[in-house]
C-alpha cells in the first residue's frame, strides 16, 4: 500500500507540474493550490484507514479527481469573457424604437445601420464599445422576438449596412457588441414552424417543436391551435415565475441541438460577421451555466447579461452559475445610487451602491437608463420619465459623471449622449485620461445627503468627482476636467519620473575618469525624440576594447547593459565617440569615428583600465 500511496502522489505530482509548464499563470499556480490541498487528503485518507478498506475508495477518489481536473483543463483552455482592468466606455447606440421606419423616435433620431455609419468617427473616438441592438430578422421593430438568427435584415437596416458599420468602428479601434436574444424564437410561420439558421461553415440547424421547453405557452394556449403539445423539450431551466417568456417560444437549452445552435451563432457572430462582445437578453430565462458553455466556445472581448434585479447578492449568484464567465448590468446601481441617490436629492446613497459597493465591479456594466427604463417606465429616473432630459438636465448630467468616474464598464444611453455630447466627452476624456477601468480602486468616499466625493485611481492617475455641495475647492496637482451645475470631475495623471542617465567606462581617456556613475560631466542629454545621447570628439586613443555602462540616476543599482558594452577601437587615431541610449528599450548603441590617423608623434592615453564593474 505504502508504493501504491506513492505512486498516486509521484502522479499528482507530475500532473500538476505538467500544467504547470504548459501554462505558467495565476490560474495554473492557484489550480496548484488545490492540487496540493487534494495531495494532502490523498495522504490523510491513506493514514486513517486500513489498506484493504482503502484501495477501492482511493481509486475512485483518484478517478474523480482525473475528472475533475481535465474538466478543469478544458475550462481553462477557454478564454474569458471578462476583461481584465477594462478602460472601456460603453455607448448602448440605440432606444426603444429607433428604428430608422419610426419616424417619432422620441426627437433624438433614429439609430439605424446607416445613421450610426455616418456617425462613426465620432461614435469612435470617444467609445470604446458600442452595443446596437438584435440584428436579426424578427417579428419587426426593435427585435428582441427574432424569427431566423443567421439573416442580418432587421428593421435597422441590411445585412450589408451592418457589417459596413462593424468594419468601420472596428477600424477606429472601437468594438461591436452584439443583442442576442437566445432565450426564445418565434415561428418562421405559425407557432411551430421555424426558421433554418444556417451560419455557413459553424453549421445549420433545423429547429422543430422539440427543441421548445415542454413549459411554453405553446402547450397551453388555445392559439396554438394544432401545434399545442407539440413542445417535448425539458421544463425550462431559467430563474423564477419569468423564465418562460409568454410572447415566444422558448429553446429548451438543456437540448443538446439548442446548445450547438447556440455555440456555432456567437462563433458566427464573432468570426464572420465581426462583433466583439455580446449582451444576452432576458436573462431570466435560462440557466447561466449555458452563458459560461456559449462563452467559452465562442471566446469574445466581452459578454454582459441582462437579469432585472437591483439585488448585488441576486446578480452574484448568476455571475457563479456562468463560473463567473460573465458580466452584468448593474440594476442595484442604477436604483440605489442613481434613481433613489441622485435623482432623489440624497447623495448618501451614491456609497457602496449596486454590485459596485459589493466589490463586483470587475463584472458590471453601469447604466444611468437604457432603452426599456427610458420610454417604457415613467417611474425611473427618480419618476421622470421622458421628460427628464430637459428638465432634469443638471442631475441627468451628474449621474452621467458618476458612472464615467466610477468602476464598472459604464454604458450611456444614446439619447443622453446626443443631447449633451459636450459635457459627455469631457467625462468621457476625464476617465480616459488618467486610466480609470472596470476594476479601480476606489476611495476617500464622502456621502452625505447633500452631497458625495470619491477619488478613483486609473491606471494613468486619479480622478476625484464631487457631487452636489461638495462641488468646490481645489486638489493640489489636480485639473478640473469635467464640470457643470453640482458635479465636477478633477483629474492628476502621473507623470513619468525624469531619470539621468550617465555614462561610465574603463577608460579615463575618454570618460574623463574610469568608471564613474555620478561624474555629472558625463551625463547624457535627452533629445526631442525622448532618446538620450553623450558625444566626446578629438580623443586619441589607442586600438583596443572600451567597456561602458549607461547608468541611472548617478548609480550602480540600475544600469545598462547587464554584461558592459563593449567598443572596440580597430585602430590608434583620434575618433570622436558617440553614445545613444534608449530608456523606454534600454537599447545602447555606441560608435567610434575616427577623425584623424595616428601621428607616430602622438603619445596616446594609458591603456583602458581592465576592471569590469557591474
Ligand atoms: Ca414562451
Ligand atoms: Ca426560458
Amino acid at each position: 500500500m505504502q508504493i501504491f500511496r506513492e505512486k498516486i502522489e509521484i502522479f499528482v505530482i507530475f500532473w500538476a507540474n505538467g500544467l504547470h509548464i504548459r501554462k505558467k499563470n495565476s490560474i495554473f499556480v492557484s489550480f496548484l493550490g488545490v492540487i496540493g490541498s487534494q495531495i494532502k487528503q490523498i495522504k490523510q485518507i491513506a493514514k486513517k484507514h486500513t489498506i484493504q478498506n482503502q484501495i477501492i475508495p482511493i481509486m475512485k477518489k483518484v478517478l474523480s479527481m482525473f475528472v475533475v481536473l481535465l474538466m478543469s483543463t478544458m475550462m481553462w483552455g477557454a478564454s474569458s469573457s471578462v476583461p481584465e482592468n477594462a478602460p472601456d466606455v460603453m455607448l448602448q447606440a440605440f432606444y426603444w424604437d429607433s428604428y430608422p421606419s419610426n419616424s417619432s423616435n422620441l426627437g433624438y433620431g433614429n439609430t439605424g445601420w446607416s445613421a450610426l455609419l455616418n456617425q462613426a468617427d465620432e461614435l469612435g473616438e470617444y467609445f470604446d464599445l458600442v452595443w446596437l441592438p438584435p440584428c436579426s430578422q424578427s417579428s419587426g421593430g426593435t427585435g428582441y422576438i427574432p424569427k431566423q438568427y443567421s439573416n442580418l435584415n432587421s428593421d435597422w437596416g441590411s445585412e450589408t449596412q451592418l457589417r459596413e458599420l462593424i468594419s468601420k468602428l472596428k477600424a477606429k479601434n472601437t468594438r461591436c457588441v452584439a443583442d442576442i436574444v437566445v432565450n426564445h424564437i418565434t415561428g418562421n410561420y405559425g407557432w411551430c414552424s421555424f426558421a433554418t439558421m444556417d451560419f455557413g461553415d459553424y453549421g445549420v440547424f433545423n429547429p422543430d417543436a422539440s427543441w421548445i421547453c415542454q413549459t411554453d405557452e405553446m402547450n397551453y394556449e388555445t392559439s396554438a391551435g394544432t401545434c399545442q403539445g407539440k413542445a417535448t423539450g425539458a421544463n425550462d431551466d431559467g430563474y423564477g415565475d419569468e423564465a418562460n417568456y409568454t410572447a415566444a417560444r422558448d429553446w429548451d437549452h438543456k437540448n443538446s441541438q439548442v446548445q450547438a445552435m447556440c455555440r456555432a451563432y456567437l462563433k458566427w457572430l464573432k468570426n464572420d460577421v465581426g462583433f466583439d462582445g455580446w449582451r444576452y437578453d432576458y436573462g431570466k430565462g435560462f440557466h447561466h451555466s449555458h452563458i459560461n458553455d456559449y462563452n467559452s466556445a465562442a471566446g469574445a472581448y466581452m459578454s454582459v447579461v441582462e437579469y432585472w434585479d437591483g439585488n448585488p447578492g441576486v446578480i452574484r449568484s448568476r455571475l457563479e452559475d456562468a463560473q463567473w464567465n460573465n458580466m452584468a448590468f448593474d440594476f442595484g446601481t442604477k436604483y440605489d445610487a442613481i434613481n433613489n441617490g441622485i435623482c432623489s436629492f440624497n447623495y448618501g446613497k451614491c456609497k457602496g451602491a449596486g454590485m459596485l459597493g459589493a466589490g463586483l465591479s470587475k463584472h458590471a456594466v453601469t447604466f444611468v437608463d437604457n432603452h426599456d427604463t427610458f420610454q417604457r417606465n415613467n417611474s425611473e429616473f427618480g419618476g421622470q420619465g421622458n421628460s427628464m432630459l430637459s428638465n432634469f438636465k443638471d442631475r441627468l448630467l451628474q449621474a452621467n459623471a458618476y458612472i464615467l468616474s466610477m468602476p464598472g464598464i459604464p454604458c450611456v444611453f444614446y439619447p443622453h449622449w446626443v443631447t449633451y455630447k459636450s459635457e459627455i466627452k469631457a467625462m468621457i476624456e476625464a476617465r480616459h485620461l488618467v486610466g480609470v477601468h472596470s476594476q479601480s480602486e476606489v476611495k476617500d468616499e464622502y456621502a452625505e445627503e447633500g452631497g458625495y466625493q470619491v477619488t478613483v485611481v486609473g491606471s494613468k492617475g486619479y480622478l476625484i468627482l464631487q457631487l452636489g455641495n461638495k462641488v468646490g475647492g481645489s486638489f493640489d496637482g489636480f485639473t478640473k476636467k469635467a464640470s457643470g451645475n453640482g458635479y465636477a470631475m478633477w483629474i492628476m495623471t502621473n507623470t513619468p519620473v525624469e531619470h539621468t542617465y550617465t555614462v561610465a567606462g574603463n577608460s579615463a581617456d575618454v570618460f574623463g575618469t574610469a568608471w564613474a556613475p555620478s561624474f555629472e560631466a558625463n551625463d547624457m542629454i535627452k533629445q526631442d525624440d525622448g532618446s538620450y545621447r553623450w558625444e566626446k570628439s578629438d580623443l586619441v586613443l589607442k586600438a583596443g576594447t572600451i567597456e561602458l555602462k549607461v547608468c541611472e540616476d548617478h548609480g550602480w543599482d540600475v544600469s545598462y547593459p547587464a554584461e558592459n558594452y563593449q567598443l572596440k577601437i580597430d585602430a590608434a587615431g583620434t575618433y570622436t565617440i558617440t553614445i545613444t541610449f534608449n530608456a523606454e528599450t534600454k537599447a545602447i548603441s555606441a560608435t567610434a569615428t575616427k577623425t584623424a590617423d595616428a601621428d607616430p608623434g602622438d603619445e596616446p592615453g594609458d591603456d583602458p583600465q581592465p576592471a569590469e564593474k557591474d
